[in-house]
């Protein structure tokens, strides 16, 4: 790429709804960190989203700062990456509101999160989790994103705000970059430990998750507790075996080489090694980001001064987009 050629933008998010796990790390934050250099990233806080489940307030507002410092603790450069809280930049919410006027109810309610989180919540089907898609698109159409590194579980997210920009496009002009997806190829979906069909989530019980700050006894025993299955062969096959090849994807993903590789090499031994392995790998590969989350946490000044300062700049590149489609949509001018 040229020195003057703009870069292309990327955006992502994470709420602070929960302890960030090593399926979050995986799937998204790892990512964010490679793709700091070749682009001009946002990586943002996204508060709004979390309260569409409930939230104690205290609990929520620590998790902010929490974000803030795993973000830096895990390699992104304050200074190079936009890292700020959504509920900071009242763009989101407005382009939202203008963006559920070009969304069908249809689409949304086919949304498997939806239906997964109205199942988990049935005391509380708000209209915010209906229509969080729609915010998720406002957060990336708001910057004129070109690429959104995500688990694979938001890939249906994506096609909508995809969906959504286009429809908006043919009526108004080019006013959306349409974006594409950055899925990992190992690692997409890191599954729960007690359930390995299913998605490991920060909103499930603490023992179907490593989260990141845990200590290493807690990941050994969390790694040794995880469900595996009865033949006792270590192979890739997520299909018959998802529990031993969720523990090959952690490592892969982790370094430790490919799936295929590492199963062969492990030919012969028993799940005790596996998971011995296992935790080695999760162990070394956390260490350092938790080290440097405990220095930063000790700083809030400093990380409150991080997310005031990019919000700021976040605000005045949201507000150029935000503008041109109020003015497409015919709000009156502002004198
Ligand atoms: P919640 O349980 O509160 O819904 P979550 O754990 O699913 O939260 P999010 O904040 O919704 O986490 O997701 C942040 C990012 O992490 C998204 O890009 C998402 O795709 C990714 N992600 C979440 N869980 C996993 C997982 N198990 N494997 C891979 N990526 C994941
Ligand atoms: N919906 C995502 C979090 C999220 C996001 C975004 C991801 C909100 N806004 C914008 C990428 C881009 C989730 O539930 N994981």
């Amino acid at each position: 790429m040229g020195e003057n050629e703009k870069k292309q933008v990327i955006f992502s998010g994470i709420q602070p709804s929960g302890t960030l796990t090593l399926g979050n790390y995986i799937g998204a934050l790892r990512n964010f960190v490679k793709l700091q250099d070749d682009y001009d990233c946002i990586y943002c806080i996204v508060d709004e989203h979390a309260i569409t489940v409930r939230q104690n307030p205290a609990d929520l507002r620590r998790r902010c700062l929490e974000l803030a410092a795993i973000y830096i603790a895990s390699g992104l450069d304050p200074k190079k990456n936009l890292i700020y809280c959504q509920s900071h930049v009242s763009g989101h919410a407005e382009l939202a509101w203008i963006l559920n006027c070009f969304t069908y109810m249809g689409e949304l309610s086919r949304m498997t999160q939806f239906k997964a989180k109205s199942a988990a919540h049935a005391d509380n089907i708000n209209a915010g989790l209906f229509t969080y898609p729609v915010l998720m698109a406002a957060d990336i159409l708001l910057y004129q994103t070109n690429l959104v590194p995500v688990g694979v579980d938001q890939k249906q997210h994506l096609e909508l705000c995809r969906d959504i920009a286009q429809r908006f496009n043919a009526v108004y002009g080019d006013v959306f970059t349409i974006p594409e997806g950055y899925i990992p190829k190992i690692g997409a979906k890191i599954m729960s430990l007690q359930e390995p069909e299913k998605k490991m989530s920060k909103s499930d019980p603490e023992d179907t998750y490593i989260a990141l700050l845990d200590d290493p006894d807690t990941i050994r025993r969390k790694i040794r507790r995880a469900v595996t299955d009865s033949d006792g062969e270590i192979r890739f096959d997520p299909e018959n075996k998802p529990g031993v090849s969720n523990l090959l994807a952690i490592m892969s993903a982790l370094g430790a080489g490919d799936v295929e590789t590492i199963a062969a090499d492990m030919q012969g031994k028993g799940y005790g090694e596996l998971k011995n392995r296992t935790t080695e790998v999760v162990i070394e590969a956390l260490s350092p980001l938790q080290a440097e989350f405990k220095r930063l946490i000790a700083d809030k000044a400093y990380l409150q001064s991080v997310i005031d300062e990019n919000a700021k700049t976040a605000n005045a590149l949201a507000l150029r987009t935000l503008r041109k489609v109020q003015k497409k949509v015919g709000f009156a001018p502002r004198g």
